[in-house]
């Protein structure tokens, strides 16, 4: 019989950095590349002021709903667009108004959908789940008059944070919510059409028409019902007046996107880091977003940020920005990723408890954001956005070409300062199919190489997280170092591109490479 291995305990949680104990933070914000949308001079004397500038119209910058040219209007148009936008969202600040109102004010000024947008998913959150939340008399008003503050509260034109360029944009979280204010009205012009080849075609959807329409499907009509209260319980929030009275008070921070490129040239050689394994805390317990609330927690992203939020899709990502839907404006002005690029987003306010996963996901109720701020009124949270390759044939991770590549993107998630711990967890592994002990392998790798701990949750797998800690003793104990490393996995690669039938396990393969026998541990 096999020897009964029993393991010590794994690194301790709380052994790991965090924001809150790290010393590189509170740096000024400006740096080059890097545009804020407020004066900072002021903000740092206790005010909000937006920072002025000349808007401009081009394809370099997110083209406002205000600011659209009258050139490329209809001709017999009688109000521009904005006045359109205006009028038809006034309506729904007179009196009493249904979900059929809301869908016409929408469509008056997106007339050029109207064969194509259906408004299901949120007739049903009407007749179904409002009844449980009734707010909608409430919170539309305040919605409209949010999005329309539009023109006063963004006075520079926002950068499109482009394909291989590293760039920042710093924004108050006011901003952020007129801006989502005004994607939840589908204001935003050029973005309805992401077909092959339009003009965005590389950026992901940002107005919220898709969220409304479920294709006639009433299962995911529920469960887009439910990404409606989580987003009308984020609206409620920040158009809450009445901060004294409420605890969950209106927002008042700052929140910085930024777009990280590393350049190929300046990538790790593999074949040549020296480093050894870093601190590896392992549990089937506990998530990305609770447990490693002031790490940098992974977001397992699709290339297009945010990749199914305001559809059906409710994995990881999914489910990630509706907790916190400040992300989802992310998706206004990020270009999709590139293989050796990420999306570093610091600051961000949660707002919501969720229970449930894919198709049993649920809206539980508020959640009261108690985490530190920084010197910019920033949240201790920072997510990095990084997209795996998507393995519609899981066999094909195992080779040499895509092992290098998923190495070279968590590098590029991990890399920087502050050097916090990582929270992650099966990267890749749910939708995109991946080997969670291939990934647990390529993540502590480029851990070790961008010199950061790591916090792994397994989402209630006890196998795994045994397996992998049971692995990182062993290389440990062997001190196989991040190139060596490497070599086991090419090996790998070959051993399974012959043996692609049966090959062996990946973890019993490197063991037996390195000579580890079983019964020492
Ligand atoms: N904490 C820890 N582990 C988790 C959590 C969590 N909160 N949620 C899920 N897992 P998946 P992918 C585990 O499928 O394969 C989205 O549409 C769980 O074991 O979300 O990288 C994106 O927009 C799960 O099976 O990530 C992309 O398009 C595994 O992590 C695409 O999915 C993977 O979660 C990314 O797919």
């Amino acid at each position: 019989p096999k020897p009964v291995i029993v393991l010590g305990p794994t690194y301790p949680i709380r052994n790991l950095k965090t924001m809150e104990n790290c010393s590189e933070l509170n740096q000024p914000i400006p740096m080059k590349g890097h545009t804020v949308l407020i004066d900072t001079s002021c903000f740092r004397s206790g005010l909000i002021v937006p920072h002025e500038g000349k808007h401009v119209w081009d394809p370099y910058h997110v083209k406002l709903p205000h600011l659209y040219p009258a050139s490329q209007q209809k001709s017999r148009a009688p109000l521009s667009r904005w006045d359109a936008t205006c009028e038809a969202l006034h309506k729904l600040t007179k009196g009493s108004f249904s979900i059929g109102d809301i869908q016409t004010a929408i469509m008056s000024y997106n007339s050029s959908n109207k064969d194509r947008w259906t408004f299901d998913a949120f007739h049903y959150y009407g007749q179904r789940v409002h009844a449980m939340d009734n707010n909608l008399h409430m919170v539309i008003p305040k919605m409209v008059k949010l999005a329309l503050e539009l023109p006063a509260l963004i006075k520079r034109p926002i950068p499109l944070l482009r394909q291989q360029q590293t760039q920042g944009i710093t924004m108050t979280q006011q901003q952020i919510s007129c801006l989502l204010a005004n994607a939840f009205f589908c204001t935003f012009p050029h973005r309805n059409d992401t077909s092959p080849g339009s003009e965005y075609a590389n950026y992901p959807t940002i107005n919220f028409s898709s969220l409304f329409d479920s294709r006639s499907d009433p299962v995911k009509a529920a469960l887009q019902a439910e990404k409606l209260r989580a987003i009308f319980h984020y609206f409620n929030t920040v158009t809450n007046e009445n901060p004294h009275q409420d605890p969950a008070a209106k927002p008042d921070g700052l929140v910085t996107f930024e777009r990280i490129c590393i350049p190929p040239s300046q990538l790790p050689n593999w074949t040549n880091q020296k480093e050894s394994l870093r601190n590896l805390h392992i549990s089937s317990d506990g998530s990305i977003e609770n447990e490693g609330t002031g790490m940098l927690q992974v977001d397992f992203a699709s290339k297009y940020i945010g990749g199914g939020v305001l559809k059906s899709g409710l994995v990881q990502e999914e489910i990630l920005f509706l907790m916190s839907p400040e992300l989802i404006v992310a998706r206004l002005f990020t270009e999709k990723l590139a293989d050796n690029e990420c999306l570093k987003i610091t600051g961000p306010q949660m707002y919501s408890i969720t229970s449930g996963y894919s198709k049993g996901f649920s809206w539980v109720g508020p959640y009261k954001d108690q985490v530190k701020r920084d010197t910019w009124k920033r949240r201790y949270r920072q997510i990095v956005a990084i997209d795996a390759l998507d393995f519609k044939n899981p066999k094909e991770q195992y080779t040499k070409e895509n092992i290098k590549r998923e190495l070279n993107k968590a590098y590029v998630g991990f890399h920087g300062y502050p050097k916090t711990a990582i929270a992650t967890g099966n990267w890749g592994c749910g939708a995109f199919k991946g080997d969670p002990k291939l990934k647990a392998l390529i993540q502590l790798m480029a851990a070790a190489v961008a010199d950061r701990d790591l916090a792994y949750f397994t989402f209630g797998n006890e196998h795994l997280a045994y397996e992998v800690q049971r692995m990182h003793e062993i290389l440990s104990q062997n001190r196989v170092t991040v190139d060596k490393l490497y070599k086991l996995l090419k090996d790998y690669s070959g051993h399974y591109a012959r043996e692609h039938n049966s090959p062996k396990d990946l973890y019993r393969f490197i063991r037996e490479k390195i000579g580890h026998k079983e019964s020492l541990l």
